[in-house]
């Protein structure tokens, strides 16, 4: 079991002004911040980032948007992190997501979400690791 994940509160969930907003679901929900920094990423930065979705169709549109704007990312800490924030966000379309998640409450749309999660305790450790270096991150010092 990990105990960390990363997230992201994306460019359109901070321009609509939500960081506050989500920053406080994080925080109810019993979530630990080990760190966070708002960014605003290259569009290299985005392709390499989402390197995994590279043969998709979206990934053009994923990246240009990830790169559009400033964004948070986020190191967080709570038991089953992964799981936890994943039900927290909801579906990656918001059409689909539950009543009360992020997703449902923030998101513009299917591209535009809101918010990122990683999906693994493997992929949270890596994409940790890809914003931040390891004594930006509370515990490691
Ligand atoms: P996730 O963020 O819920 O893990 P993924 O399938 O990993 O969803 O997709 C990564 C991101 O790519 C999504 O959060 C969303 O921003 C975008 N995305 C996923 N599917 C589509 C699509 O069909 N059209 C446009 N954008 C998409
Ligand atoms: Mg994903």
């Amino acid at each position: 079991m990990n105990n960390k994940t990363f997230a992201i509160i994306k460019p359109d969930a901070i321009k609509n002004n939500y960081t506050g907003l989500i920053f406080d679901r994080i925080l109810k929900n019993g979530f630990s911040v080990l760190s966070a920094k708002l960014l605003k990423m290259t569009k290299k930065q985005a392709m390499g980032f989402y390197f995994i979705h590279r043969n998709k169709p979206f990934y053009d549109e994923l990246t240009t948007f990830m790169s559009s704007g400033p964004c948070m990312v986020l190191a967080l800490e709570k038991e089953n992190a992964v799981e936890n924030w994943r039900k927290i966000i909801g579906s990656t379309n918001p059409e689909e997501a539950k009543d009360g998640t992020i997703r449902k409450d923030f998101a513009n749309s299917l591209s535009e979400n809101a918010v990122h999660g990683s999906d693994s305790d493997e992929n949270a450790e890596k994409e940790i690791a890809f914003f931040f270096s390891n004594s930006e991150v509370i515990g490691n010092q």
